[in-house]
């Protein structure tokens, strides 16, 4: 399959990141990218598109903000990982303030994305992966694209950040499908964990369907987004579904929530699809619950590809590195057409 990548998407690398009260090593490493590589091979450099593609889904004083982050941090004389500890409550007023702490409480929504030096850089070339697939799609180079992005993408919002996200890669490639004239878009992310950054930015929009299936958020992160009464607002009302799946899921419970997804994207009358794919419903995965086997990726691609429509997957997580290279592979097979 048409692959993009490019190795500035390796200067994102934070040390470590809380996870259920200690520090541990940071799961989204740039050590998943050499699994993947050693399976789907390296990929095409992508083309630099600029930022119209990504100022045209995030806020601009979010980007002016993420871009700076690092070096404010350093600025303020820390040394390492910018990390926030102080959270607005919700009805707080949105206030512009500029002590660095203050702005990574306000744009991030957790403690497990910390930005490091290369963090930008890293994230804007992940972008620029998804956007360069796209354009092979809408070029007629190719019918399917995968954009290997790391970092990933679908927990990060219109001005915000969070979930081991800094830009959403899928949002970017939707909203460019559709400038493109190429829609109606769907979006169906299979991530174990609900895409709730890709949710909010299409939530009142008509022109974007996006289906989710995930753990279930009342007990797995991201706990405030992705319950099955989550459906879209205003315009976009009835245009996002949500399958909150238990813990333990195999592919028999899978397969059923997927034939839903696909049936009320067809229902849509989608015309092009981006596909946030995860790696991290697998059995072995270190930080998810669901039992899923390398073959079930292969069934997975397949039954998306039974949709017959012009596609750009864009990579999100997948935390178990020794089978990590091997999934994306049975995933991207079963997928193409
Ligand atoms: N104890 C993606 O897969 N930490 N992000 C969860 C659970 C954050 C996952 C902590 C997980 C983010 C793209
Ligand atoms: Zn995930």
């Amino acid at each position: 399959m048409l692959t993009f990548y490019c190795d500035h998407q390796s200067a994102h690398a934070p040390l470590r990141e809380l996870n259920n009260g200690e520090w541990m090593d940071f799961a989204e490493s740039p050590a998943r990218l050499a699994s993947i590589h050693a399976s789907i091979g390296m990929g095409e450099a992508p083309k630099d598109h600029g930022m119209a593609p990504i100022e045209a889904v995030h806020d601009s004083e979010y980007l002016a903000f993420l871009k700076s982050a690092h070096d404010e941090w350093l600025a303020a004389g820390r040394d390492g990982d910018a990390i926030g500890y102080a959270f607005p409550v919700r009805g707080r007023r949105k206030l512009s303030l500029d002590r660095i702490d203050a702005k990574l409480g306000a744009f991030g929504f957790d403690a497990a994305s910390p930005i490091s030096a290369g963090t930008w850089e890293a994230a804007y070339w992940s972008a620029q992966s998804a956007v360069s697939a796209l354009e092979s799609v809408a070029d007629g180079q190719a019918r399917q694209a995968f954009a290997l992005c790391r970092p990933p993408g679908h927990h990060a919002g219109r001005d915000y950040f969070g979930g081991y996200c800094y830009m959403n890669n899928a949002a970017i490639v939707a909203r460019a499908a559709c400038n493109r004239g190429l829609g109606p878009v769907a979006i169906l992310d299979v991530d174990y964990h609900h895409g709730n950054g890709t949710q909010d930015i299409f939530y009142e929009d008509a022109d974007v369907f996006f289906a989710s299936i995930h753990a279930d958020p009342a007990g797995d992160y991201p706990y405030f987004w992705g319950h099955a009464d989550e459906r879209g607002q205003g315009e976009g009302e009835g245009t996002t579904s949500n399958q909150p799946l238990p813990r333990g899921t195999t592919w028999t419970g899978y397969e059923a929530a997927l034939d839903r997804a696909l049936e009320a994207i067809g229902g849509f009358g989608a015309r092009f699809l981006v596909v946030s794919y995860g790696a991290d419903t697998f059995e072995k995965d270190p930080i998810s619950h669901f039992r899923l086997t390398t073959p079930d990726m292969e069934r997975i691609g397949a039954r998306i590809a039974q949709a017959r429509l012009a596609s750009v997957v864009v990579m999100e997580g997948g935390y178990r590195i020794d089978a990590l290279g091997h999934n994306v592979a049975a995933f991207l097979s079963g997928f193409e057409l």
